[in-house]
């Protein structure tokens, strides 16, 4: 069976993309394009990664090599990189970085209908030991033609038109929902292309792994203390949870995005709205769940109905597997 050796008719992320595009008579290929600027950003960062000890990429910011060029830590490089190919698109109006205090502007010869909300290299304390790491997107669109600002973005995340991440891991992989179910792309490294390995991706109903920073408990809630108390200790003769943390948004999401379970970062005595951020970490995430048949909640509501206020605005979130997720949610109604 030599001939099977060789997948011949592969679905490419571009081809993947036009295909869902081709749905909407009235699109003019601008997703597409868009989306495949986003791509040669992960593209780009993937390699970086992957050489990022050879290169001695790795260092802090402001620092200089020998050549007396500063030397641009790999998240600095990355966002750069991010920024660069989202503006010359020319499909984009509003951009939000983890990495930039304030939201760019793109300026009115470039812009385009689409506002894109981005973590560049999200899991920094994981960059220079080469555990996993990714990057986080998501795309809101326009609502009129005047200029620009902060209010294109400062929207519930269940108004974004599409979301994705992509890790980089011992594979490189980019999972994207554009509304229509989660798909998942490994990179082939010798087409340079990212090639259609997880079709239709649906998060197990209930999985028996949860995913937390178990060190700061000390500060946590009832709710959360009594949640994850039952996860090792449970009372009703299921068997007890594993634990697995990255660390990485991107890889616990992953994981659990696969195996099933549940990903907590809740809300402590230290941070009362939790780490991670509204825009580009929660509402990314929630979205990619609920798309796989999962659910993510704040502690208080659905994540995706979160309005937010600032664009580095953060929130507690608990996002998995349906069944687990239900669990969280009826102890914090308990609560009240
Ligand atoms: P970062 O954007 O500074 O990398 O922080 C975000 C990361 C997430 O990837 C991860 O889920 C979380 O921080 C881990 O935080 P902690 O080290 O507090 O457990
Ligand atoms: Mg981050």
């Amino acid at each position: 069976h030599e001939a099977d050796a060789y997948r011949t008719d592969l679905m490419t992320i571009t081809r993947f993309v036009l295909n869902e595009q081709s749905k909407y008579p009235e699109s003019r290929g601008d997703f597409t394009i868009l989306l495949s600027n986003i791509v040669l950003g992960c593209k780009f960062v993937c390699s970086a990664v992957n050489k990022a000890g050879l290169a001695k990429l790795i260092g802090l910011a402001g620092e200089t090599n020998i050549q007396g060029e500063e030397q641009k830590k790999l998240d600095v490089l990355s966002n750069d990189v991010f920024v660069k190919a989202l503006v010359s698109s020319g499909r984009t109006s509003v951009l939000v970085s983890e990495e930039d205090e304030e939201a760019t502007f793109v300026e009115s010869s470039k812009r385009g209908k689409y506002c894109v909300v981005f973590d560049p290299l999200d899991g920094s304390s994981n960059i220079d030991c080469g555990v996993s790491i990714g990057t986080i997107f998501g795309i809101y669109t326009m609502s009129h033609n005047d200029e620009p600002t902060t209010e294109d973005v400062l929207k519930p995340g269940n108004e974004m038109v599409a979301a994705g991440y992509c890790m980089y891991g011992s594979s490189c992989m980019l999972v994207l929902s554009t509304g229509t179910g989660v798909n998942g792309f490994t990179l082939d490294p010798s087409l340079g292309e990212f090639i259609l390995t997880h079709p239709d991706i649906k998060i197990p109903k209930k999985g028996n792994i949860y995913s937390v920073n178990e060190g700061n408990a000390q500060n946590w809630d009832g709710p959360t203390t009594k949640y994850v108390e039952k996860c090792k200790f449970p009372k009703d003769g299921s068997p007890a949870k594993s634990l697995r943390y990255v660390g990485s948004m991107v890889a616990d999401v992953h994981r659990t995005l696969l195996y099933g379970g549940i990903f907590l970062y809740p809300a402590d005595k230290k941070s009362p709205n939790g780490k991670l951020r509204v825009l580009y970490e929660v509402f990314p995430m929630s979205f990619l769940m609920e798309q796989a048949g999962g659910q993510a909640f704040t502690g208080k509501k659905r994540a995706l109905d979160l309005v937010p206020e600032k664009i580095h605005e953060r929130s507690p979130i608990f996002l998995g597997s349906y069944e687990d997720v239900e669990e969280i949610k009826a102890l914090y109604a308990a609560e009240d």
